[in-house]
């Protein structure tokens, strides 16, 4: 059975996990924080990062990376268009949350509401969550609001792409923070997010995720 590294909550990580469920590929979590890793993860995350995952032999680190891998050794469903441009707007989708995204929900938001308090003892910034979510976060949704035809589930063509994987990973951990997508003003992205986080690939994780932080 394969192994993923890394603390559930990390948006990096639920990419993994949720490509793996959209797969039906059973693995065990061994769930690394990535703070001051031993020498032996280095080894297989040489950045230190998670997730990072085990397949016998073979070890990979960083999510694109690994469901990558994945897609080739169980290709169906697959999180990849066939078609090249679809590839490419996948890819770059999964690009808008990884490398945007995630620089304001990560650190602004989830680490300040979240992980900061829970886990390293420091008080939220609410000046910085506030501006985050006010003024930073909202040109990124109007964007990708622009991007949604109407009605829709997935980004690119009818197909649940890497693309969706990515974005829809993201807004996982603003929604743990308490915060929700004003419908009137992103309806649909709002409705598009609703029902990527309704596949049971999503929403088997969530609800693992809330008992996480009701403990
Ligand atoms: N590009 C990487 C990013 C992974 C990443 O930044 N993970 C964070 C946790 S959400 C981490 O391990 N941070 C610890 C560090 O940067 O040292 C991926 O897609 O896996």
């Amino acid at each position: 059975m394969p192994t993923v590294y890394g603390v559930p909550v990390s948006p990096f990580v639920r990419k993994v996990r949720v490509a793996l469920a959209e797969k039906g590929i059973a693995y065990d979590l061994d769930p690394v924080i990535p703070v001051n890793v031993s020498a032996d993860y280095r080894k297989i995350s040489p950045l230190g990062k998670v997730p990072a995952f085990r397949d016998g032999d073979c070890t990979l680190a960083d999510s694109s990376v690994i469901i990558a891998y994945l897609d080739r050794t169980h290709p169906n469903p697959s999180l990849y268009p066939s078609d090249p441009y679809d590839f490419a707007r996948a890819l770059w989708f999964e690009e808008y949350a990884d490398g945007g995204l995630v620089t304001i929900i990560g650190p602004k938001i989830f680490f300040q509401k979240v992980v900061g308090p829970r886990f390293f003892n420091q008080k939220t910034d609410e000046a910085v969550v506030k501006k985050a979510f006010e003024e930073e976060l909202p040109p990124m949704l109007d964007y990708l609001e622009a991007q949604l035809a109407p009605g829709a589930t997935t980004l690119v063509g009818k197909q649940f792409t890497i693309g969706d994987v990515g974005v829809g990973s993201q807004f996982v951990n603003l929604f743990h923070c308490g915060f929700g997508i004003d419908t009137k003003r992103w309806p649909k992205l709002a409705a598009y997010l609703a029902a990527v986080h309704e596949r049971p690939s999503f929403r088997s994780l969530i609800a693992e995720e809330r008992k996480l932080f009701q403990g």
